[in-house]
């Protein structure tokens, strides 16, 4: 069992439709992560949710490159980047959170992703891996050390967020069963043993207590 304690802070990554059986990035099983999350928020003081949030045409999707496939990759400036289909386009519905998702006690909702030539899987840096969202700042400021994440996906925002995390100095655990994954070539295997590597503890929802 691991104590939460008052200055620990939940961070759910990205639960949007779009990520949702049924949405245009859809996780499998994305939707099982709400009720736990849920109830976590209501025994974590602290509360933060992100949200995907691309303008239209963003450089993430392949509909904004000649000839790709969602899947597939390209070259942006800042170096190669996964290509997904069109999701979470600023003010529609696919970019909205799961109605289901709690968000009573959430004290920041942090949006990212939404500059149109950077994609932002972490909730920390911009995929240039230079530019802050300011996250890191807010936590630190408010002296919060011990960061829980759950929400989706595990391989791609989640993790991401998690090795950032531990980089800036934060106690990282990844609630994995509140996770869920995309698997792309792998992706899951490899960032679930690099998050291992980098010392990010991942614990099951119910050794929180
Ligand atoms: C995500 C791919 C593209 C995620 C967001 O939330 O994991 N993945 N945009
Ligand atoms: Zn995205």
């Amino acid at each position: 069992m691991t104590k939460i304690a008052k200055d620990d802070v939940l961070i759910a990554i990205d639960v949007q439709n779009d990520f949702i059986p049924g949405g245009a990035l859809a996780v499998a099983g994305g939707d099982a992560v709400v009720p736990l999350i849920n109830d976590l928020s209501r025994r974590f003081e602290h509360y933060v949710v992100t949200q995907d949030w691309h303008s239209p045409r963003h450089k993430s999707f392949a509909s904004a490159h000649k000839g790709k496939e969602p899947f597939e990759t390209a070259t942006l400036h800042y170096g190669e980047q996964t290509l997904w289909p069109d999701h979470c386009v600023a003010g529609t519905k696919g970019a909205e959170f799961h109605p289901d998702l709690d968000l009573d006690e959430a004290e920041l909702i942090l949006r990212k992703g939404f500059r149109p030539e950077i994609d932002s899987y972490s909730a920390f840096y911009e995929n240039d891996r230079a530019t802050p969202t300011g996250l890191g700042g807010y936590l630190k400021e408010r002296r919060l050390k011990r960061l829980f994440l759950a929400g989706l996906a595990t391989d791609y925002c989640v993790a991401y967020s998690a090795l950032d995390a531990v980089k800036l100095g934060f106690a990282v655990t990844v609630i994995i069963d509140a996770t869920r994954g995309i698997d792309l070539a792998g992706s899951m295997e490899r960032m679930i043993a690099e998050m291992k590597a980098a010392g990010v503890i991942l614990a099951d929802a119910a050794t929180l207590g």
